[in-house]
Parts: C-alpha cells; sequence; structure tokens
C-alpha cells in the first residue's frame, strides 16, 4: 500500500533500493479470525491507521509544535524536535534504509536509550513496514544474540556508548556470531567500525509503506520459558490500545508525557507512553535516568503533566517529593504499573506528589487495565484497575480452565481487539499459552471486584517480577546449569521490601565438585552475558530440593525456604 500523504520527493534517491525481503507469511504468528477482525472494524476499533500515516497526520496539522525534547547529557545540549522535524526525518531515515535494502517485512533489533533518534528511527521503520524488535538497554550478549539469530535481523542499532558500557563491541561480538546479521548503525558520535546513524539519512523516496494490519513491530515477552518469546503487534492493534489510553489518562495535545522507564518498555511505550502522547499531538520529554534528581528538575523545566514508573521508583520518588526544591506543581496524573503497587505505597502518592494515581495492570501481549481518574480513591488504592475496552474478554478460571464466580481468585484468561492470538514463530509454545478459542493464558493470578476492576493476587508463571522486570526462571537456571561445578538449579523469587522480589537460586553442586563462592556463580551467569537484572540476586547451595506428591520440584515449597528467611541460608532442604 502506498502511503497517501508521502511527499513528492524533490531530488532522485542517492542509490538504488536493493530488492528486499518478502513479507513474513501469515504462518509467522496467529492471527485473529475473520470474524473477530471484522467485528474490531465495525466496532471501530480498528481504524485502518498506520503509525507512519499517524505521524503524516499530525506533522500535516501542527508541524511546529514539539513532538521531542532529549535534554541531552549536559547544559546547553537539549534537542527539540517539532512534529515536523520529526516526520522528515523518519522519511529521510526510511530513504536510507530503503537504499541499504532494509524494508517492509525485515525485522530490525533496536536497542536505543532514551534518546530522540529512538522515534526516528521506529517511526522510519514503520513507514517501510520493517519491524523494530525491541531490546531493552540492559540487554546484553546472550539476549541479543538470540533476537538478532531467532528473527533474522538485517539490522542492529544502537547508541555507540551509554550509561558507561560499550554497545559496539556487544555489536561487534553479535556480528561475528551471527553473519546473517548484515548492518549495524551507530546513533550519536563514534560509530567505531560501524555506520552511523547520520549517514543514513537520504532525500524522500516514495515507499510501498505496510497495510494497518500489518505487524508493525515484536515486543518482547517476560517470558516463563528458557527461550525469550516475541509478540507481534499490527498497527491497527496497538493504535486502538493507545487511542483507548489517551481517553482513559485524559492525554492530549497539552500534555506533556515524561519518559522515565525505558523507552522501548511496552509501558513507556503505551500507556499512554509515547506513542499514545504523539497520537495525542503532545509532548513527550525523554528522560535519561528514572531517579528524582534528573527526573524533577525535568518536571519543572518541561511543565511535564503525565508520566509512569514502576513500583519501586514511585516508592522513591514519593519519599523524596516532600523536600525537592523543584516545582512539581504541573504533574497530574502518575501511572503506577509493572508490578504489584502496595495499598499502603499507593496511599502516599497524592499526599506527596499532589497529583492522581492511576494504576496500570498491562502486558505487552496485549490487556491493559486502568483505574479511571473518577474512581473513587479506595478503588484507585486497592485494585489494579479494569481493561481498556468493552470488547476485551476477561476469564477467571480454576486450574481446569472452569469460571469462577465474581470475587473468587483464579487464573486470568483474556482475549480482545489488541491482545495477540499467538507468539511469533512459536507453534508449541502457542498451543500451551493460548486456549483452543484464543485467550492468552496471561499466568496471573487475579480477582473480579463487583465493579469489574482487577485486584492481582499472584502469579502461576515460573517468573519472577524484580521490580516491573521480568525474568523467566527457566533462563536464568539454563545458564547456571552450564557452569562446570552445577549439578541442578532452581531460581525462585524472594520478598525484598523496594523490589517487591528479588531472584534466589538454589544451587545443588556436582558430586565431588569444589563449591565455589555465590559471588563467583554470580559472575559467571554475568560473563556468559546477561542483563545484569538477570543475574540472582543470592545464590544458595542445597543437597536437595524438595518434591511435590507426584515427584516434580517444588518451586512453591523453594519460595517459601526463601521467604521464611529471606537473606540467610535457608535449613538445608530435604527431598519429602
Ligand atoms: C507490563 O508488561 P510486561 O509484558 O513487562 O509484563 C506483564 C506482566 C503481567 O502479566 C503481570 O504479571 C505483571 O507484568 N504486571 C503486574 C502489574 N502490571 C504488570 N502485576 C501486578 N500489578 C500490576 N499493576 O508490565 C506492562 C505493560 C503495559 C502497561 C503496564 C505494564
Amino acid at each position: 500500500m502506498t502511503d497517501p500523504t508521502t511527499p513528492a520527493p524533490t531530488t532522485p534517491a542517492p542509490t538504488t533500493p536493493a530488492p528486499t525481503t518478502p513479507v513474513p507469511a501469515a504462518s509467522d504468528a496467529p492471527t485473529w479470525p475473520a470474524d473477530f477482525a471484522e467485528r474490531y472494524r465495525a466496532a471501530g476499533h480498528w481504524k485502518g491507521q498506520t503509525f507512519g500515516g499517524m505521524l503524516r497526520e499530525r506533522a500535516a496539522a501542527h508541524p511546529d509544535r514539539v513532538a521531542v525534547v532529549d535534554p541531552g547529557d549536559g547544559p546547553g545540549t537539549t534537542r527539540r524536535w517539532t512534529y515536523g522535524e520529526l516526520d522528515s526525518r523518519a522519511d529521510r531515515l526510511a530513504a536510507g534504509l530503503l537504499a541499504r535494502g532494509i524494508g517492509r517485512g525485515d525485522r530490525v533489533v533496536v536497542q536505543l536509550p532514551n534518546i530522540a533518534e529512538f522515534f526516528e528511527v521506529v517511526f522510519a521503520l514503520f513507514r517501510i513496514g520493517a519491524l523494530p524488535v525491541f531490546a531493552l538497554p540492559a540487554h546484553r550478549e546472550s539476549e541479543i544474540r538470540y533476537f538478532c539469530d531467532f528473527t533474522g535481523a538485517a539490522a542492529y542499532v544502537i547508541a555507540g556508548e551509554h550509561g558507561g558500557y560499550d554497545y559496539r563491541k556487544l555489536a561487534a561480538a553479535v556480528r561475528a556470531d551471527v553473519p546473517a546479521l548484515r548492518h549495524v548503525f551507530v546513533a550519536g558520535p563514534d560509530a567505531g567500525e560501524f555506520e552511523p546513524l547520520a549517514a543514513l539519512s537520504a532525500d524522500p523516496v516514495p515507499v510501498d509503506g505496510p497495510a494497518p494490519g500489518d505487524l508493525a513491530f515484536l515486543q518482547l515477552s517476560g517470558g516463563s520459558t528458557g527461550i525469550p518469546k516475541l509478540i507481534p503487534r499490527t498497527h491497527d492493534d496497538y493504535l486502538y490500545s493507545l487511542r483507548g489510553s489517551n481517553e482513559i489518562c485524559a492525554v492530549d495535545e497539552d500534555s506533556v508525557y515524561l519518559c522515565a522507564l525505558p523507552a522501548a518498555h511496552n509501558f513507556p511505550l503505551s500507556s499512554p507512553g509515547t506513542l499514545g502522547a504523539l497520537h495525542a499531538g503532545a509532548r513527550v520529554v525523554l528522560c535519561p535516568a528514572p531517579g528524582p534528581e534528573t527526573a524533577f528538575p525535568l518536571i519543572e523545566r518541561e511543565r511535564v503533566t503525565i508520566t509512569g514508573l514502576v513500583p519501586p521508583l514511585a516508592l522513591v520518588w514519593t519519599e523524596a517529593a516532600p523536600g525537592t526544591p523543584h516545582d512539581l506543581s504541573s504533574l497530574e496524573v502518575l501511572l503506577v504499573g509493572g508490578a504489584k503497587f502496595s495499598e499502603q505505597a499507593a496511599r502516599r502518592v497524592r499526599p506527596a506528589l499532589g497529583c492522581t494515581l492511576q494504576q496500570v495492570f498491562g502486558m505487552a501481549e496485549g490487556l491493559v487495565n486502568y483505574t479511571r481518574l473518577d474512581d473513587p480513591e479506595e478503588t484507585v488504592v486497592t485494585t489494579q484497575g479494569r481493561p481498556i475496552s468493552p470488547d476485551d474478554e476477561i476469564r477467571v478460571v480454576d486450574d481446569e480452565d472452569e469460571d469462577l464466580p465474581v470475587g473468587a481468585t483464579g487464573h486470568l484468561l483474556t482475549r480482545g481487539p489488541y491482545t495477540i492470538r499467538g507468539y511469533w514463530r512459536a507453534p508449541e509454545h502457542n498451543a500451551r499459552s493460548f486456549t483452543a478459542d484464543g485467550f492468552y493464558r496471561t499466568g496471573d493470578i487475579v480477582r473480579l471486584t463487583p465493579t469489574g476492576h482487577l485486584v492481582v493476587e499472584g502469579r502461576a508463571k515460573d517468573q519472577i517480577n524484580r521490580g516491573g522486570e521480568k525474568i523467566a526462571a527457566e533462563e536464568v537456571e539454563n545458564h547456571l546449569l552450564a557452569h562446570p561445578a552445577v549439578h541442578d538449579a532452581n531460581v525462585v523469587g524472594e520478598p525484598d521490601p523496594y523490589l517487591g522480589e528479588r531472584t534466589c537460586a538454589y544451587v545443588i553442586l556436582r558430586a565431588g565438585a569444589e563449591a565455589p563462592k555465590p559471588v563467583a556463580v554470580k559472575r559467571f551467569v554475568r560473563e556468559r552475558g546477561l542483563a545484569a537484572y538477570k543475574v540472582p540476586d543470592r545464590v544458595e547451595f542445597v543437597t536437595a530440593f524438595p518434591h511435590t506428591g507426584v515427584g516434580k520440584i517444588s518451586k512453591k515449597e523453594l519460595r517459601a525456604a526463601a521467604e521464611t528467611a529471606p537473606g540467610t541460608d535457608p535449613a538445608p532442604l530435604t527431598e519429602s
């Protein structure tokens, strides 16, 4: 589909675009059945818009309004891009990408910090129909190699050095292992052996862009298995979740959204997030670090009205706010989600920050719940909200998939106009994670209140939620098993007053192996190229694991052991 709003090129393209990879077959991921798609279109949820078209419209409506503020890394380094500038940068980068043979359906791993180029890159990719694969800045060799390899990525986009880490070294190591990775592009100065992103900028060319029902990007799943899953989201479905979020969070063109969490994560991207703000014609302010010392001066200077935080950061902000010299009075709404926000902490938000709290319980797979701005205070502090859409279907079921009465605690299953019907290229996993009639098994344990609000009571999936950062136990266990002295390993969550949960690895050593120090085991995992947040907080050596009646290892008992004696060696665990 040619984007009808693409401007006629003023000058010919510098090079002839190489043929691009064909659009991935529909079999890459299950999609909505035709009758559901028809219903969602008829209801006006899917409006037939693309992200490329959205930016074009906003730029045409108000080219001179500021879209993105990047404060840089010191005085005088602030960049302010208008909608017009972002739009034309996306066009020019799109032309450069096409000229290098990157086009519709290609995957591009994007690992950028909170810098303006993030939006230039993703909108260029959206425009040509190439799929950003949203990596987090914390990811290292193990994760990035997998994303590049599994998705068959044509390119990988990094910032040269950020937060004291050299991503060029990471890129060199990954490229050596993944020959299919044709390009590495580097945002910012000193691209080293790779191509600077700025060098791609070329005169715009007509673009055969994606259709609204096509995939827009691949988001990462928090995961509960050894291999991370990729979440295929379409233009139509994601744009619907943005419009719904904007309405619920009252985001309009006068809003100023502070992006304090990593921009690529689904929460700051879409709830209502940076893309919601851009959809509304509002202003996005990028926060290079989420602590009050960086965020509070920016809130004051840019008159920020809305932002989103994970619970540990919300705690830090509420503690810091009363003593701050900075004027936070512009802040109207603080969204808190990603992990359970305790009632006590929730009650402190308004008195400390003077703004309205909205709890968000969402997932990159789709379903997002919000408390509403006009909900009674009790609802806001004791529930995790209710779904965006009247067409979000919610089921709370027992272990046999039987529906439970309202108020009972059980497994949350969901289906709807912006919840995926399957992961990307994962048919076996899809058979387990989705019911035959397309409900996603969230792995969350919830209860519904009579008002239709959800309360998250726990989790059935084998995952640790470390202050909003998700860790698949099996992924870490596999890395531990690679250690020559390790016979078996089990990773569980244990309570942490700040993070909510942190990780504890229970390890059985090989017979006769010399016991390494716990710190050496952590180092081993880190050196295998795993993101730092996945490295176990605590390593305990035990002689056996507790078992369930049917002989499976009982993570429940391991968790209980960690809970009764967090931070200390539990009594030696014995087989039951
Ligand atoms: C968000 O997305 P993900 O994909 O990183 O993680 C989803 C999982 C949920 O299934 C649930 O286990 C947990 O994170 N979660 C919460 C929660 N919000 C998310 N658990 C308890 N209370 C909450 N408020 O984390 C995400 C995506 C969009 C918006 C907000 C969060």
